[in-house]
């Protein structure tokens, strides 16, 4: 079963890699922000009080994202496995993940962070262009992954899950790392 949960900062390609790895491996990919976007742009009550959030930058308060995601792991395409892109974002988010797992008994998931600099993550997203793409709701989104997402490299680290990969090469360079990677595990 392919459990995969990518980290890293804004911009660093976790949505790149998922979305091919998931046709690669015929997993479904679970994007928190995918999901965020959608339902704002539908304007259900989720959306209502979400927008704010991810248009300044900020993190939608835990108890939403963790019903959303919740909800998720609960159909039945999970069964084959799953990749979670932008989910867990926080230790308190890390931690409801493990216990929904554990309910399932089916064990843990590999956790991947995709190290790339600030620079080159600034750069990208200024390329990229959407709406929480401006140049001061970047920086906010990356002192937030400074400060709530880093600590889940120990976390993840302490519990021998996590696995380092150079983000800052061309997306087929890192795609194909990731391929051996989770082939030899
Ligand atoms: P996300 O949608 O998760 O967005 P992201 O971190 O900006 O993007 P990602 O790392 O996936 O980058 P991508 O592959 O697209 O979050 C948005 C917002 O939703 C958050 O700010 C927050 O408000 C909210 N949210 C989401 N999850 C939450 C949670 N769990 N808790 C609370 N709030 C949550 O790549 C970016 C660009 O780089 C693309 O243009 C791509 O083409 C390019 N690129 C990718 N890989 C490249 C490479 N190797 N070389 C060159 N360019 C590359």
């Amino acid at each position: 079963m392919t459990r995969v949960i990518f980290l890293g900062p804004p911009g660093a390609g976790k949505g790149t890699q998922a979305k091919t790895l998931a046709d690669h491996w015929q997993v479904p990919h679970i994007s928190t922000g995918d999901i965020l976007r959608s339902a704002i742009k539908e304007q259900t009550p989720l959306g209502v009080k979400a927008k704010s959030f991810v248009d300044s930058g900020q993190l939608v308060p835990s108890e939403l994202v963790q019903d959303m995601v919740e909800e998720r792991l609960q159909k039945a395409d999970t069964h084959s496995g799953w990749i979670l892109d932008g989910f867990p974002r926080t230790v308190e988010q890390a931690a409801f993940l493990d216990n929904l797992l554990k309910k399932t008994n089916l064990g843990g998931a590999m956790v991947i962070n995709l190290d790339v600099p600030d620079g080159v993550v600034i750069g990208r997203l200024l390329e990229r262009g959407r709406r929480d793409d401006t140049e001061e709701v970047i920086r906010r989104r990356l002192e937030i992954y400074r400060s709530e997402t880093t600590p889940l490299i120990d976390y993840y680290g302490d519990r021998k899950q996590l696995v380092v990969i150079n983000g800052n090469q061309s997306p087929d360079s890192v795609t194909s790392n990731l391929k051996d990677l989770v082939v030899s595990c």
